[in-house]
């Protein structure tokens, strides 16, 4: 520990990982499961942007959603039959009882840039 050797291999990794982690921003990658995400019963629906965007539920719960923002906004989890439609300042309800645990993506159907990761189990 300590020698030479070792030392060039970390440098060598720490360099790696500094050039893959800001690809991770890219548009198009694929879902990952969030860290340490937010237990939520309610999600806010912004313009254009969910918060909380890392969030996890109980299995068969149900998220309260608000609207917040001037646009219509869905609360949709990739993969499910939830889809809810949210207009301007109005609020809503995403039924989790039929969605089995696991990790989906959720976006807005009206803006691809909003995407949250939600974790049910
Ligand atoms: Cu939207």
């Amino acid at each position: 520990m300590g020698t030479l050797p070792d030392m060039r291999t970390a440098r060598v990794l720490l360099i790696a990982l500094a050039a893959i982690v800001p690809a991770c921003g890219g548009e198009t990658a694929p879902p990952e499961p969030c860290t340490d995400p937010a237990q939520a019963t309610s999600v806010e629906l912004a313009d254009f942007v969910f918060r909380p965007d890392c969030l996890s539920a109980d299995s068969g719960a149900t998220i309260a959603l608000d609207n917040t923002g001037d646009a219509p906004h869905t609360f949709t989890v990739e993969g499910t039959d939830v889809d809810v439609n949210v207009d301007a300042g109005s609020s809503g309800e995403a039924d989790l009882g039929a969605v089995d645990p696991g990790t989906y993506t959720v976006t807005c159907t009206f803006h691809p840039q909003m995407v949250a990761t939600l974790t049910v189990g």
